[in-house]
């Protein structure tokens, strides 16, 4: 029998928490032959409903789960965790703005950076959630330097997989049928879906989606825009911010990150950038990826037309200023 897999959910008595541990358990974070022990962490608030939420748990009875670690310790909650999923945090209620909540999470993201960089297990890999995620991925880099930057990174699959409905819906296929969009940027309102590369399957073979959808404003619009503001739209109608769809989209990101993206296929996820196609280095940008022996590398020598180049520049301006910004605070 394969060594269980011990996962770790900061902020797992939120919303997204309570959507993303039954998929881990489940398997579909891991796959079905994957034993996981979740390590749960929330704070003393929040203490109650985090044992509320082992008690389901134990209740659903997952035959994956070999065990559940719920704690408000934080050191308790990173010890030899592997996949470490960052939701906890300051939330971005409505009409907050990102800026707002920046500094809140910057002690949050200290204590959890430098637990994790001293008990984690050797080679754990983190993702982040919590916004403003790219720029908390930054300051997550900061205070955890003994954890290698590719092994951090930040969640922008639910923009990517927003990306792809949005095209599928237009197109009238189902999204499996789409692939490669590319989300580039902050994942926030400036980030750029991209849909220049991205090919449908039809019955007469693999087809270019800027060839089938023939109205280009369509795509330099409302289609940009849609996916833009899709989260603002569902905090409008459920009064809540995305859950389902976000747990969702952070199996998926792990998934593919550990296990690998299928031949042809890439995605978008939000790591460090080395200077690829003009990007600052050291900022956290979401790129278009592949993953191989749980290794992730940016698609080089895509093609940007000048539409493109000035979205992508866009949206890293607002990331250079998100960043700069946390480190008025990192450096206090
Ligand atoms: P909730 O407020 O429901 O849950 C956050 C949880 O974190 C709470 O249970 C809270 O007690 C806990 N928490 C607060 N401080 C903590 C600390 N110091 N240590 C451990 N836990 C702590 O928010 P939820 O809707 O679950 O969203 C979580 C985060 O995800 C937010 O920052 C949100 O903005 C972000 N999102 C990011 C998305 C992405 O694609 N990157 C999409 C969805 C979501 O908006």
């Amino acid at each position: 029998a394969r060594a269980p897999v011990r996962v770790l959910v900061t902020g797992a008595a939120g919303q997204i928490g309570y959507a993303l541990v039954p998929m881990i358990a489940r398997g579909i974070m891991l796959g079905p032959d994957q034993p996981i022990i979740l390590h749960m962490l929330d704070i003393e608030p929040a203490a109650e409903a985090l044992k509320g939420v082992q008690m389901e748990l134990i209740d659903a009875a997952f035959p994956l789960l070999k065990g559940v670690v719920a704690t408000t310790d934080v050191v308790e909650a990173c010890k030899r965790v592997n996949v470490a999923v960052m939701v906890g945090g300051f939330p971005c209620k409505e009409g907050m703005m990102r800026k707002d909540v920046l500094p809140k999470n910057v002690p949050i993201y200290r204590a959890h950076a430098s637990a994790l960089a001293e008990h984690a297990a050797p080679n754990c890999k983190v993702l982040v959630v919590t916004n403003p995620a790219n720029t908390n991925a930054v300051i997550f880099k900061e205070f955890a330097r003994s954890i290698p930057e590719k092994n951090i990174t930040c969640l922008t699959r639910l923009d990517h997989n927003r990306t792809l409905s949005q095209i599928a819906e237009r197109l009238n296929v189902h999204n499996s049928d789409v692939k490669n969009v590319i989300v580039w940027g902050n994942h926030s309102s400036t980030q750029y879906p991209d849909a220049s590369h991205a090919t449908i399957t039809t019955t007469s073979g693999e087809k270019s989606a800027r060839e089938l959808i023939a109205d280009q404003h369509w795509l330099h619009n409302e289609f940009i825009t849609t996916v833009q503001q899709r989260g603002d739209v569902i905090l409008k109608v459920r009064k809540l911010s995305s859950a389902l769809s976000a747990a969702s989209a952070a199996c998926d990101h792990i998934r593919d990150w550990l296990h690998g993206t299928p031949k042809g296929t890439w995605v978008s996820m939000g790591v460090c950038s080395d200077g690829s196609y003009g990007i600052q280095p050291g900022l956290f940008y979401s790129f278009p990826v592949t993953c191989e022996n749980e290794e992730w590398s940016i698609v080089q020598g895509l093609e940007i037309d000048e539409f493109s180049r000035l979205k992508m520049d866009a949206t890293a301006q607002e990331l250079i200023e998100e960043k700069s910004f946390a480190y008025s605070f990192i450096n206090q």
